[in-house]
């Protein structure tokens, strides 16, 4: 093989691993299908421009995140490490318990899109 095509190759490899990183560390929710089953207030997600609307939540209170409708494209797809969220909107809603205080940002899983979420 070329230098180019081991180039390549050393290039994916690197890009797997950083993404590996990114997506590390524990997750603490669930896509749901059928919100009717799962425990959880339902908090609506979305843009309002170039940001995601502010989202209030209660410490150590399940919630159901669903795309209010705005969210297209990879804002649908929705970071925030601290809280261990990482959904995206567009396969289902998500459950999760807040489980820390504090105000948080949340990112598109490309950092293009952010916003808070604040815990009380
Ligand atoms: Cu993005």
């Amino acid at each position: 093989m070329d230098k180019f095509t081991w180039a390549m190759i050393g290039i994916l490899i690197v890009s797997i691993i950083s993404m590996a990183l990114y997506f590390k560390g524990p997750l603490t929710g669930n896509i749901v299908k059928d919100t009717s089953s799962v425990e959880g207030k339902l908090v609506d997600v979305g843009l309002a421009g170039n940001k995601y609307k502010d989202i209030m939540l209660n410490l150590n209170e399940p919630v159901i995140l669903q795309n209010d409708g705005s969210l297209r494209g990879c804002s649908s797809s929705i970071v925030q490490k601290e809280l261990g969220i990482r959904a995206d909107l567009s396969r289902g809603n998500y459950q999760f318990t807040p489980t820390k205080q504090g105000t948080f940002t949340l990112t598109c899983s490309m950092g293009m899109y952010s916003g808070i979420i604040k815990v009380i």
